[in-house]
């Protein structure tokens, strides 16, 4: 697997732009809530490492991760924002709801970006099991919520231009 072994979320600070002046919103499914705050301390924390205000970074929840694309838009109708992530975790059980779950959130995250102006990152693990997605919330491969804390902070400063 490509990931194996490897810890994904370490970023060189100089190659980020800062982040003071820009303001974030995150919207974090509480299903798989041990995973989700995970990821979410992960992007909060490199959003405040690489310059971001504590007053500048507002947190919404949603119930699950198929609420999240209702959560970002409603975020993006009444908020002044720079960059919304969206944060979900969905782990395969014995039927097929993660195909479903997952399609519908990257579906409609992916329309978010279409129609609006603001970018909305894609902060949502999609695993096998609960192990691999701790690995990917903190653990042993870092954690994506650091990752998309980046890429929000890359796709505000693009969306400035
Ligand atoms: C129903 C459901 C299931 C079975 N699994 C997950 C999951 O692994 N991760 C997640 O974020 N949400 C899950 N949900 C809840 C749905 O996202 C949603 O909240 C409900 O279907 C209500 O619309």
């Amino acid at each position: 697997m490509a990931t194996e072994n490897k810890n994904l979320s370490v970023y060189n600070k100089e190659s980020v732009p800062n982040a003071k002046a820009l303001r974030f919103g995150l919207v974090v499914a509480e299903w798989n809530d041990t995973i989700t705050e995970g990821l979410y301390n992960g992007a909060k924390e490199a959003l405040l490492d690489c310059g971001a205000l504590e007053e500048n970074i507002t947190r919404w929840n949603v119930p699950g991760s198929f609420e999240l694309t209702y959560g970002c838009k409603k975020m993006l109708a009444t908020q002044e924002l720079d960059a919304v992530i969206a944060i979900g975790s969905v782990i395969r059980g014995e039927t097929t709801h993660l195909d479903f779950v997952c399609g519908a959130a990257a579906q409609g995250i992916k329309d978010l970006n279409v129609l609006h102006d603001i970018p909305v990152i894609f902060c949502v693990l999609t695993d096998d099991t609960m192990q691999q997605a701790l690995d990917r919330s903190g653990g042993k491969h870092g954690n994506k919520g650091t990752e998309a804390a980046i890429a929000a902070i890359k796709m505000a400063m693009l969306g400035r231009k």
